[in-house]
């Protein structure tokens, strides 16, 4: 609490009682840790959030391997979301790959002034000659929301002329407080224009979907590694590494998985609604976290032998990294950190970090809502077609409002006992007293409370790594990995470990003494001679 304080004392009473609210000391405040998140940031404050075209074209369709997406827009924004993010995917057997691309429409004054609908017909016709796509995807920055070009028609226009899937997505980056805005609106195109429409023959009864796993540092592979070789098959990842072709479909499977629950939730419970593929929510990041994560999709299943596959080979991925485990827990334990991340990361890493012995001190999510980091209650989950009474196939999912009207006061004993029922999600749960978490964590609190806290270690991504590499802190991104990967799963975890040993042991920031500490940094004369 005290340190936290000693944080907020820079502020004026304003600010201050804005941000005040944004921090939980946790288990010390009256608050029943309570926090707010998911309220625009106040002007002027250094926040480390993206916009709502970031979280539209760069998170959620930017990893789709063979759709051609146009930046409708300045320059400037294709160019900076452009090979940022290390979605990764590889080109299928007469498939298309457009992920090293960046395509714009590069509108001018003129465009501003006198509507830039005509360039981006130009731009398609362009792209139809030059590439031959079967999709594009038009996404609209700000000045396109204020000067109202119609995407839409121009959208309707290039799938009659040319026979292809146009979709148009008005994700002007001002929309809404953060890039979660982004997500929803991309997610519902998907929704609506996509998932659906394949029909690709399917015959294994084990097939799933992956959803918010954007195969970052190839993450994706990894779990879909580990999935098959149990004898799942994964017919579409949502989004990373899939083709247009995957995602439609979707609708085939027979559950659908949900790694990050902030970018894409709500579509899990709509293809639910629509096509009655029921959802839990795993995490693949941690080796404890994978272990109950394929034990709970086998548990949905519910067949023997897939249970003992998964038994197998969960003791042969261990065995595997057994060593390396037992080495880096011999490195890391007792070290602590800090973790800064989008929606979800900032509360799965701590799973993986726990594995090594190394204590969160300081969490927190750029965009997540009140629900990512107090979580909220979970009822089980019933498979629509299982008897209701048969508690052996229940398993976890966090809001079947339909279901859990079956179960009788006894059966839900019963779950609460085997902690198949209780809290969900939300990171506060995870987090031990006296640590805290700081919503929409800003440069200047990373400075102070880096320099308060001297964690071991502070994860976050490329804006504020810098913050804590002067401050003579280790830094390690968790969005792109620093070039690495993957972490996910039990060989992740491995690699994990492996680069954030290797940097607290090479210490090189904290002998960094910037120059003005050594000497006077104003040289010379200022207004003459
Ligand atoms: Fe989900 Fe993500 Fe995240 Fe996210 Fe992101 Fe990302 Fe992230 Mo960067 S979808 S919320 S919008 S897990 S891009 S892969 S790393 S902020 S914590
Ligand atoms: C985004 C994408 C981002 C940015 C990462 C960072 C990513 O939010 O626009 O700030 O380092 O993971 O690439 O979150």
């Amino acid at each position: 609490m005290k340190e936290m304080n000693r944080v907020l004392d820079h502020y004026n009473s304003k600010v201050y009682k804005n941000r005040k609210e944004h921090m939980v000391a946790v288990g010390n405040n009256d608050n029943n840790n309570e926090i707010l998140a998911n309220v625009r940031t106040i002007p002027g404050i250094i926040t480390q959030r993206g916009c709502c075209y970031a979280g539209c074209k760069g998170v959620v369709l930017g990893p789709i391997k063979d759709a051609f997406i146009i930046t409708h827009g300045p320059i400037g924004c294709a160019y900076y979301s452009w090979g940022t993010r290390r979605h990764k995917a590889k080109k299928g057997e007469g498939e298309d790959n457009y992920l090293q691309y960046c395509f714009s429409t590069d509108l001018q004054e003129s465009d501003i002034v006198f509507g830039g609908e005509k360039k981006l017909k130009q731009s398609i016709e362009e792209a139809m000659d030059l590439f031959h796509p079967h999709t594009i995807f038009i996404c609209s920055t700000c000045p396109v929301g204020l000067i109202g070009d119609d995407i839409h028609a121009v959208a309707k226009w290039a799938e009659k002329e040319y026979g292809i899937k146009c979709i148009a997505f008005s994700c002007e980056g001002y929309k809404g407080v953060s890039q979660s805005a982004g997500h929803h609106i991309a997610n519902n195109q998907l929704m609506k224009y996509v998932i659906g429409e394949g029909d690709r023959e399917i015959t294994n009864k084990y097939s799933l979907n992956l959803l918010g796993e954007y195969n970052i540092g190839g993450d994706g592979w990894e779990v879909e590694r580990l999935l098959k070789r149990i004898g799942y098959e994964v017919i579409s990842t949502f989004t990373g590494g899939s083709s247009m072709d995957d995602l439609k479909n979707s609708h085939q499977a027979n559950l659908s998985l949900v790694q990050c629950h902030r970018s894409i939730n709500y579509i899990a419970e709509l293809i639910e609604t629509k096509y009655g593929i029921p959802w839990m929510k795993i995490n693949f990041i941690g080796v404890e976290g994978t272990i109950k994560s394929l034990r709970d999709i086998a548990k949905y299943f519910n067949d023997p032998a897939l249970t003992a596959r998964t038994e197998a080979v969960i003791a042969d991925e261990l065995d595997f990294i057994e060593q390396d485990i037992e080495y880096y827990k011999s490195k890391l334990k007792g070290k602590t950190a800090a973790i800064y991340v989008g929606g979800s990361r900032a509360h799965h890493y701590q799973f993986l970090l726990n594995d090594f012995g190394v204590r969160t001190i300081l969490a927190g999510y750029e965009f997540g809502h009140r629900e990512e980091y107090e979580g909220r209650e979970v009822l089980p989950f019933i498979k629509p077609d299982a008897d209701s009474k048969n508690i052996e196939s229940i398993t976890v999912e966090p809001d079947p409002k339909k279901y859990h009207l079956y179960l009788s006061e006894e059966d839900i004993n019963k779950l609460k006992e085997e902690k198949l029922i209780g809290y969900y999600g939300g990171m506060v749960k995870d987090m031990k007293n006296g640590t805290y978490m700081v919503d929409d964590l800003n440069h200047f609190e990373t400075e102070e409370f880096l320099k308060i806290l001297k964690p071991d270690i502070f994860f976050s991504g490329i804006k504020d790594k810098f913050v804590a590499q002067k401050a003579g802190v280790l830094s390690r991104q968790l969005h792109s990995y620093d070039y690495s990967g993957p972490y996910s799963c039990f060989r992740g975890a491995v690699n994990f470990a492996r680069d954030i040993a290797m940097g607290i042991y090479t210490p090189a920031w904290s002998y960094v003494k910037a120059p003005w500490k050594a000497a006077p940094i104003l040289e010379g004369t200022v207004g003459g001679e």
